[in-house]
């Protein structure tokens, strides 16, 4: 594990665009649904146990968080997508920010997108995906919770998407994740 992630510290978090540190130097960002296990895997990453917040219940990441490895390099722990059973309003306000922040942020550089290994690819992170490929970003793919799988069916899950995302070329990649 790399020990520059180790130092990682948590920045500030940001309910709208305008509380978002200054548009320089570099960020990659972790998408993917509610629960899939974003904040999870930036606390393995950094191996900090609770760096990024995280929880049982979909929906804890409500604002952009930012965790900063130097003064030019951010990771940023993205609210999930997907999840029903959080008010229409609130709801709104935070894809807003997710799609602003994804839209309009020049520093952003890659994307980490995270799945359930044993629900990959349901239609938001085929949009999300096709979203970043066609705006130029590669995507890492983690596929979580792995070990709630046996190897066998881990493996399988891991080269059914080898082969959805073949057609994509270098620019995403994938790998097993827990
Ligand atoms: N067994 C297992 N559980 C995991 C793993 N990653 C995350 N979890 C659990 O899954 C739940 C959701 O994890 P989070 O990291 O909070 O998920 P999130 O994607 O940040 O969710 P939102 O903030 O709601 O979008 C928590 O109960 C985690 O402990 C994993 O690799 N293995
Ligand atoms: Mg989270």
């Amino acid at each position: 594990m790399n020990p520059y992630y180790h130092r990682a510290t948590f920045l500030i978090s940001a309910a709208q665009i305008s509380q978002t540190p200054p548009d320089e130097g570099y960020e990659v960002a972790f998408a993917g649904r509610s629960n899939a296990g974003k904040s999870s895997a930036i606390n393995t990453l950094c191996q900090q146990k609770s760096l990024a917040r995280t929880s049982k219940t979909p929906g804890r990441t409500r604002l952009l968080n930012f965790f900063e490895l130097d003064e030019e390099r951010r990771l940023v722990d993205l609210p999930g997508y997907g999840y029903a059973k959080v008010a229409e309003s609130v709801k709104n306000q935070w894809q807003q920010s997710l799609a602003q922040y994804m839209e309009q942020r020049q520093c952003l550089k890659g994307l980490i997108l995270l799945m359930d290994c044993r629900h990959p690819m349901p239609d938001f992170d085929r949009q999300m995906l096709d979203w970043n490929v066609h705006n130029g970003f590669p995507t890492h793919i983690l596929l979580t919770k792995s070990d709630k799988l046996k190897k066998g069916p881990a493996n399988s899950a891991l080269l059914k998407m080898r082969r959805e995302i073949a057609h994509y070329g270098d620019t995403v990649s994938v790998q097993l994740f827990s």
